[in-house]
């Protein structure tokens, strides 16, 4: 996948106005290195997935892994699991990141039952499932929506099943907040991003990229159906939890 990846340099050169973000073939040709760059963490929680998954998927399961983008999460797994130990469905609303998942995981992962669907995990019917994984996914869903579909993932969620969320946060505590985001912009700018590109892509995400609290995201996962979860991985403002569904 690296090899196609170009440097992201979108908000490089000043605006008039910032658009919306969106997943278009722009955001989709520098998608690896903006995640990269953007999501402190992103690679050791792709590193952990595979390991989850060994002690949590019963042989064969299937999985969801929803919001897939270019199918990182996918191709986790499918470098740490077995072809015959599970099925797996990867999902994106955006055409430009389904096409990309498609070619990529065809390629990378031939021996892998994996299926690449263009399609708004909101309104998609959900085959029982073993694991899904939302990997920085739920943030984009509009809030009103997101309690809905948690339920109906939990619905879908075979007994001892697992749910990976991944999501930028934010804290309660305004100073604590602005500590966070503050050294998160430090990451950011240790990773080469100029200080007109952080605030031109703040700009771009207000209103698309809706952070919770880490107490909002327990508690709504509570109220989907979910009786246990837990915070497995912090670094700054980010964050993913695994909930459970009882045996
Ligand atoms: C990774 N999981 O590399 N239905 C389906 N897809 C959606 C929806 C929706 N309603 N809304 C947004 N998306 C990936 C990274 S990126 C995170 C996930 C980021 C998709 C959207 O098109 C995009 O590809 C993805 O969710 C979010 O592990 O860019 O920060």
């Amino acid at each position: 996948m690296s090899d196609a990846s170009y440097r992201d340099a979108i908000f490089s050169t000043p605006l008039d106005r910032v658009a919306r973000f969106s997943f278009d073939e722009r955001v989709v040709a520098c998608f690896p290195d903006m995640i990269r760059r953007s999501v402190p963490g992103y690679g050791q929680i792709l590193g952990m997935l595979g390991l989850i998954a060994n002690r949590h998927l019963r042989h064969g399961a299937h999985v969801y892994d929803l919001g897939c983008s270019l199918g990182a999460a996918s191709l986790a797994l499918a470098g740490q699991l077995a072809p015959d130990a599970f099925r797996l469905t990867a999902v994106d609303i955006s055409p430009a990141m389904v096409e990309r998942a498609r070619e990529t995981l065809a390629v990378e992962c031939p021996g892998h039952a994996i299926e690449v669907i263009e399609g708004d995990i909101s309104t998609l019917d959900y085959q029982p499932s073993g694991m899904v994984i939302l990997n920085f996914t739920l943030q984009f869903l509009p809030p009103e929506k997101r309690e809905a579909l948690l339920a109906r993932l939990y619905t879908a969620l075979e007994p001892g099943g697992v749910l990976i969320l991944s999501e930028k946060t934010v804290d309660l505590d305004e100073r604590d907040n602005a500590w966070r985001v503050e050294r998160y912009h430090d990451f950011k700018r240790a990773n080469g991003y100029s200080d007109l590109e952080i605030s031109q892509k703040r700009t771009a995400l207000e209103n698309v990229l809706v952070p919770d609290t880490l107490e909002v995201h327990h508690a709504r996962l509570a109220r989907a159906g979910f009786a246990r979860s837990l915070t497995w991985f912090q670094y700054l403002n980010f964050a993913s939890m695994i909930a459970f569904k009882e045996t």
